[in-house]
């Protein structure tokens, strides 16, 4: 009999706004293990799936469990859950990969640090029960040798209906892909200021044919390309949407991307190619700011991006930050004239918090702001930690709300986007319970 692999991906209980994702990273590991012959499970709490239950009835040989900060806290808890019944338990991902001994300390047999595929199937093969695993460089997937996203692995369907209700993706019914792995910058804040693993970035001619695959296979023509900068390579952007516009490929495609790599060519070419959305992380007004995180970006480029997007009439989607290292009453009055000037579709605000494993957590750990951490209060949202020469975390909170609130109020568009944000969020939260209680187990 074949090995049996459970995948869960924990939900993140301390967050407020409800937004369903495909676990990309877990079904990326169980593409690749499938392949290898592999049986897998992903089992995923945010759609309602009971965790024991799927756990008990599939009687899988290893557990293996995702986990990002603001989700580590309740992956400790299934972990354990897990292990008590008896099942040997893995866990992998951004958190763990800079805290691996915390890890085991809190409960789990083993744990991956860094890119998961090739490590995980060792593991799987050689019958490894404890221990601190980290890839080889040899163990480090080639572009030819990751395959397309299956997304059979997982109830598509479900996250689908979600997409389209969300406050961030807006009205598409979309399903998500990935055509890079990291980014070559290094902002302070950003898990890629402290990657363990090396940028990839998949070619045009591949990241097109996962997309017609991926139309073919699931019918849904709306992609959402989850790279930390779609726009890495614009040869790359060039090919792949004069490969779309050739081949005459009808779909929709929305990406995240930095100002710094777009220009006018790349994005009248991405909107006749279907692009109809592109989030930027512009972070903050002030020159002063955005040097202190080496974002490596001006701000006139942050607002020529969002001039460009607005010509071509590609929705704008900007990524605010704040309680930055330095960040004074000026700048945010800085942030706040840029807002108005690039005058997004939405404007994203969320705190500076420091996550482990990058140069800003390290950086507070040397100035002593790091403490006893609740990982389940370190999010967007909430972050007990002080950041150097700026406000206090309460005083930062607060100017977090304003300033998303001053946002609605001066955004026409995300002031409409917002109301009919909450009754979509109240429509989600009605389909979250809806689905845990129609929820059937599945029997042994
Ligand atoms: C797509 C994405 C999103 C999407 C969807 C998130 C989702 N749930 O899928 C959106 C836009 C909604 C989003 C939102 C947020 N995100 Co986000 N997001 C990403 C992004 C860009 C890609 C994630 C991904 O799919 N990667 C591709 C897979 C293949 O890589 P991977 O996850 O690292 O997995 C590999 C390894 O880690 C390992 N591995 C992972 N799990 C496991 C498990 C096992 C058993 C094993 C063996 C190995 C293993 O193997 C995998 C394959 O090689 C990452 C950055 C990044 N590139 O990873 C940030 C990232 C995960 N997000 C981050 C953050 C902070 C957020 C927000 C909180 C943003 C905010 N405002 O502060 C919100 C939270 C929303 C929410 N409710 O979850 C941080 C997380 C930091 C942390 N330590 O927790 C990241 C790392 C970016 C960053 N700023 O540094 N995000
Ligand atoms: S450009 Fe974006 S993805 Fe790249 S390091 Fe900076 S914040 Fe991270």
């Amino acid at each position: 009999m074949s090995f049996k692999l459970c995948l869960v991906n924990p939900m993140a209980t301390s967050l407020p706004v409800i937004d369903i994702y495909e676990p990309l990273s877990l079904v990326a590991l169980g593409t690749y293990l499938h392949h290898a012959g592999v049986l897998v499970k992903i089992v995923d709490e945010s759609i309602g799936e009971d965790v024991f239950n799927e756990v008990e009835a599939f009687e899988p040989d290893l557990v293996g469990f995702t986990a990002t900060t603001y989700t580590y806290p309740r992956a400790v808890f299934l972990g354990n859950q897990v292990k008590q019944k008896g099942f040997c338990t893995v866990i992998g991902g951004v958190h763990v990969s800079a805290l691996p001994e915390q890890a085991i300390q809190d409960g789990f047999d083993m744990v991956v640090v860094g890119e998961g595929e090739k490590m995980l199937l060792e593991i799987v093969e050689k019958g490894y029960k404890r221990g601190i695993f980290k890839p080889t460089a040899d163990m480090i997937l080639s572009e030819s040798e990751i395959p397309f996203l299956d997304k059979t692995l997982i109830k598509l369907e479900r996250y689908t209906k979600f997409s389209k209700k969300s406050v961030l993706q807006g009205d598409f019914l979309g399903t998500h892909l990935l055509g890079m792995r990291g980014c070559p910058h290094k902002c302070i804040f950003c898990y890629n200021s402290g990657r363990q693993y090396p940028l990839r970035i998949l070619s045009a001619k591949r990241i097109f044919a996962e997309v017609k695959n991926t139309i073919e296979v699931t019918g849904i023509r709306h992609i959402v390309f989850h790279d930390d900068n779609f726009f890495v390579s614009r040869q790359r952007v060039k090919e792949f949407c004069q490969l779309v516009i050739q081949e005459k490929l009808k779909f929709t495609w929305a990406c995240s991307a930095r100002s710094g790599s777009v220009d006018e060519e790349t994005i009248s070419l991405a909107a006749d190619s279907g692009c109809r959305r592109i989030g930027f992380g512009f972070e903050s007004g002030s020159q002063q700011v955005l040097d202190r995180m080496e974002k490596g970006l001006s701000v006139e480029q942050n607002l020529a991006a969002a001039r460009l997007c607005h010509q071509y009439k590609i929705e704008l989607l900007a990524y605010m930050i704040v309680g930055n290292p330095g960040e004074q009453v000026k700048d945010i009055m800085l942030t706040k004239k840029f807002i108005k000037k690039a005058s997004p579709d939405y404007a994203s605000v969320t705190r500076l918090c420091p996550y482990p494993g990058t140069v800003l957590w390290k950086w507070c750990e040397d100035e002593g702001y790091i403490h006893h951490i609740d990982f389940k209060k370190l999010n967007f949202r909430d972050a007990d930690i002080q950041i150097p020469g700026t406000f206090s975390p309460s005083v930062v909170g607060k100017i977090r709300m304003q300033l998303f609130l001053w946002s609605c109020w001066v955004l026409p568009k995300m002031r409409k986007r917002l109301v009919r944000g909450i009754f979509r969020q109240l429509s989600v939260f009605f389909m979250v319970l809806i689905c845990r209680y129609s929820y059937r187990p599945t029997k042994k």
